[in-house]
């Protein structure tokens, strides 16, 4: 069983944001008597409390998640962590800032948008775009010709288009329009009210 023998903090107050993962790594260097706290593979807190950090045996066990030896009042809370904890990782040495960056890149990689285009590496290889360009990049175009109203984008082969279509974007208020593996579809003629779409990308 992780015991530590002093208590090492590591604290930051950035903010996570809700609804979503992120990738959270705390490293304590005994051997340089520093600790580091990454938030999605980046440095943002270096420091030196306690300047003496030692991560060893000890008679206290280790929490992620809660701290039992704090107590606050009832009205400030609990030191709970209020969500969800996933793929928990213990190493028994300091990893290095590279090391937590490559750690973050091969796990989250929903989340690493390389060329900073709004889509993840992981959505650009599933719409067959290229994740360190950001001139390619999947986007839907609302067209009006001499015709009908038509979404456009670029295709690319190897995919197939699933048009998704929902008069309020409640939940679950969408239902499939159709499926091309073109690059365009045509908006059916005579809607009176708000029509929304979406593109879904599939491999085929
Ligand atoms: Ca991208
Ligand atoms: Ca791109």
């Amino acid at each position: 069983m992780l015991r530590y023998g002093m208590p090492v903090i590591v604290n930051d107050r950035s903010e996570i944001p809700n609804s979503e993962f992120v990738h959270a790594v705390g490293v304590v260097d005994g051997a340089r008597n520093t600790s580091h706290f990454y938030l999605n593979g980046k440095r943002i807190h270096e420091g030196q409390d306690p300047p003496a950090a030692t991560v060893a045996n000890g008679d206290r066990g280790l929490y992620i998640g809660t701290n039992p030896y704090l107590e606050l009042p009832p009205t400030v809370g609990t030191t709970d962590w209020a969500g969800a904890i996933d793929e928990l990782k213990v190493w028994d040495r300091a990893l290095r800032s590279e090391e937590v960056a490559m750690l973050y890149a091969e796990g989250a990689s929903t989340s690493v948008d390389r060329d900073g285009d709004g889509q993840s590496d992981a959505h650009e290889e599933i719409a067959g775009t290229d994740p360190v360009d950001p001139s390619s990049v999947f986007w839907v175009r609302l067209q009006k010709g001499d015709g009908p109203w038509r979404l456009a984008w670029e295709r690319v082969n190897g995919r197939r288009y699933v048009v998704e279509r929902s008069g309020s974007l409640e939940g679950g208020s969408w239902e499939i329009a159709g499926e091309t593996v073109e690059g365009v579809y045509e908006v059916e003629a005579g809607i009176e009210s708000k029509r929304f779409y979406r593109v879904r990308v599939m491999i085929k």
